[in-house]
């Protein structure tokens, strides 16, 4: 009975996001770009009438594409999640799925194994990126619209001159020099498969465009839309806890192909911090067609990059602490050496003076 009870309470609650969520869209649809506030579910007649609210936007627009979607409860049988595929170091708890732990040398990655035949749509990314480095950690994340599934690689866990979509949730700056932004930083790469991702760049060569953005440890609910319709990519985060969305960057004439995966991936190297994914879910929007098209074919393709930025060469690397160590014995032991020379050298002095005088 308890446990029919405790169902119930979890499917309820389920539900509320899933309501919630809808809402979000629909006031996202409606143009509204910032914008839902989060309702109390304490209050039960204003509860009520959210509700209602909420039923009508998700009956008339149910667009949640649960193929593409993954959501608690995780593990319907087995060690398995229908529609969804991992590899590498994924761990899956009754909370999250962990692509990363806090530990060196690490990759994961999830991919949906269902090709996405909808042209207009949004994914929003519940995640949380978490460590115990207080001043080092990395490498990021990346959410991925890409033909090849499945396929490690350099790029946060995942191939190098991908097809697709990347968006990299970057939290260490690998170019050490002055460059035009700080990290954590979210960016969005299109590839036809001839671009490399520049890790010693932090990809800013190759980006459509980017935003800082302080995602990592916080004690609130992290979340990211990516937004794709009629070839405009919107990024958006809600990251302060506000329960509102927050434009992290727009941009136009981005053509993506159907038939592609979504995937995220995450990766450690020398720092490392827990990469974790919570929910993922698409929604397919409703678009009127202007044109027919067959988006089957086509390859991706941006037009519009960021600027190229001026290459900085990296200062040279702060100096360890071995290096250091072994400057100052060498130093000590010259000064030690001089000290006993000196003294030498005073006391022979001393020693022919007091022989002149006798
Ligand atoms: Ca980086």
């Amino acid at each position: 009975m308890a446990k029919d009870i405790q169902q119930f309470c979890e499917t309820y609650e389920q539900y509320q996001l899933n309501t919630l969520e809808k809402y979000k869209l629909a006031r996202l649809s409606a143009g509204e770009t910032n914008m839902y506030r989060k309702i109390s579910f304490k209050s039960l007649p204003f509860q009520l009438i959210w509700l209602s609210i909420a039923f009508a936007a998700w009956n008339t627009k149910d667009y949640l594409k649960r193929e593409h979607s993954v959501v608690k409860p995780y593990q319907a049988s087995g060690i398995s999640i229908p529609f969804w595929d991992f590899t590498g170091s994924v761990m899956i708890t009754n909370s999250y799925i962990r692509l990363t732990p806090d530990l060196q040398s690490k990759s994961g990655a999830i991919w949906n194994n269902v090709p996405c035949m909808v042209s207009n749509w949004e994914l929003q990314v519940h995640f949380k990126i978490s460590g115990k480095g207080k001043d080092l950690y990395g490498d990021g994340m990346a959410i991925w619209y890409a033909k090849q599934p499945l396929t490690p690689g350099s790029v946060f866990g995942s191939m190098d001159y991908f097809h697709g979509l990347g968006i990299f949730l970057d939290t260490y700056a690998n170019q050490n020099g002055p460059h035009n932004h700080g990290h954590p930083y979210i960016s969005a790469m299109v590839n036809n498969g001839s671009l490399h991702y520049d890790h010693d760049r932090d990809g800013t060569h190759t980006e459509l465009a980017g935003c800082e953005a302080k995602f990592r440890n916080a004690d609130h609910d992290t979340h990211l839309s990516i937004r794709y319709e009629k070839d405009i990519l919107t990024v958006s985060t809600d990251i302060e806890g506000k329960n509102a969305w927050q434009e992290c960057f727009q941009v136009k004439g981005v053509r993506l192909p159907t038939g592609y995966y979504f995937g995220a991936s995450a990766t450690t190297g020398e720092l490392s911090d827990n990469h974790d994914m919570i929910s993922i879910r698409l929604y397919e929007l409703e678009v009127p067609i202007e044109k027919e098209e067959d988006r089957s074919k086509i390859d991706p393709a941006a037009a519009f990059f960021a600027p190229p930025r001026d290459h900085v060469e990296d200062p040279p690397p702060p100096m360890s602490g071995t290096k250091l160590f072994l400057i100052i014995v060498c130093a000590l032991l010259g000064l030690c050496v001089c000290v006993v020379c000196g003294v030498m050298v005073f006391q022979r002095s001393q020693e022919s003076s007091r022989k002149r005088l006798y």
